[in-house]
């Protein structure tokens, strides 16, 4: 056993019926010769394989900025879940998580490219964002629709046949639909030209965040390790939602934090919430401990695209320490989260510690 391998669209991928070496955590190598499989697959589709070249070719570039290039946080939890999750996982089950996860990677994508035109927004992932190159412009509008679309032909090919893929495309289609729901709470709390702080509340807050980016970057990513591990018990589906709902939101609130003070040769995009007046976890602290002179300074330069402004709202953020809110904010959420994980029986613990041990104290 071990040598005998599927051949996928060319590429080989060890699928035979052994187990996966439980010991080995998913690795990043393999997960990237996934990619290619799957972009081969929707390549040679006949819609697309009969196309004129450069529509062929200007996909297979717009896949290949856009899919592959981030950390791979989401789309390689599902493996990981899944080994966690069950120490006699088969080969053949870790490529189905993988391909999952690689379609959670193609729904961040379709996230991002929509996110960035709509944020204004530069760099990303240490590029110019999609819509910021010259040839595609708003062109990026129609690549995302592309790139949605990809998920459900993945799904389909890969899926169609199993028990759960029904409940499989309703997880992805829940999770598309209170993903742009937080995003729409995201973007009217913070309109352009008018600034109101009366709506920068931390309930407004928290739900912003709760839906667009825990479900799917958290949630999403367990509930596939769960349905291919076999798992269909519903309290463990319970006990995770809460666990990654914490923890998402955990993780939105270092979005902010590093939006301002990360290091954008490090992140790979440079912060444009303060002149997006965006509703973020530092404006939120800010506001519950300003005085009225420094209310009346964020009151004026919050939400301006200009540098003195920037400047001024981030001079503010220095005078209150919102540096140091956020550390204490974090060692209490470590600390929460390990609590709730802990405390729960349903689930192995390594299923979320190799989770929150990525995320604790990241850079980037
Ligand atoms: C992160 O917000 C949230 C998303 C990327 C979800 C977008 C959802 C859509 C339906 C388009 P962010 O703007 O803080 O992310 P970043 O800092 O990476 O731009
Ligand atoms: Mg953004
Ligand atoms: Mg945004
Ligand atoms: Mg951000």
């Amino acid at each position: 056993p071990g040598n005998v391998s599927a051949v996928h669209s060319g590429v080989r991928i060890d699928t035979n019926g052994s187990h996966a070496d439980g010991k080995s955590p998913n690795n990043k190598q393999e997960f990237m010769r996934v990619y290619e499989v799957l972009r081969e697959e929707l390549m040679a589709d006949d819609l697309i394989a009969g196309q004129p070249s450069f529509s062929a070719e200007y996909m297979k570039k717009m896949l290949d900025y856009n899919v592959p290039g981030g950390k791979l946080n989401r789309g390689m939890a599902v493996g990981d879940i899944l080994l966690h999750l069950t120490k006699d996982a088969s080969k053949q089950q870790l490529f189905e998580a993988n391909i999952l996860g690689w379609c959670i990677e193609w729904l961040q994508a379709f996230f991002l490219v929509a996110d960035d035109i709509m944020d204004n927004s530069i760099t990303r992932r240490g590029q110019p964002c999609w819509y910021r190159v010259p040839e595609v412009g708003l062109v990026a509008c129609n690549d995302y629709i592309i790139l949605e679309s990809c998920i459900y032909r993945i799904l389909k090919k890969h899926f169609a046949g199993k028990s759960y893929y029904p409940l499989l495309l309703d997880f992805f289609h829940e999770t598309t639909h209170q993903t742009a729901h937080g995003q729409l709470l995201d973007i009217t709390t913070a309109p352009i030209g008018t600034v109101d702080l009366s709506k920068y509340t931390e309930d407004t807050y928290m739900r912003i965040v709760t839906y667009k980016t825990a479900f799917y970057s958290f949630y999403l990513p367990v509930v596939c390790g769960l349905l291919v591990g076999g798992t269909t018990f519903q309290d463990a589906f319970a006990v995770a939602k809460d666990i990654c709902i914490e923890m998402g939101r955990y993780f939105q609130i270092q979005d902010d934090y590093l939006d301002c003070y990360g290091d954008p040769a490090v992140i790979g995009k440079v912060g444009t919430d303060i002149q997006d007046n965006k509703c973020s976890w530092l404006i939120v602290q800010a506001l519950q401990k300003a005085s009225p002179s420094q209310l009346a300074v964020i009151k004026e330069h919050y939400g301006k695209d200009d540098e003195s402004s920037i400047a001024a709202v981030k001079q503010t953020y220095r005078e209150l320490d919102v540096e140091a809110m956020f550390k204490q904010y974090e060692q209490e959420s470590y600390e929460r989260l390990s609590k709730l994980i802990s405390q729960q029986k349903f689930l192995p613990e390594e299923v979320f510690t190799a989770l929150l041990k990525k995320i604790y104290k990241r850079q980037k």
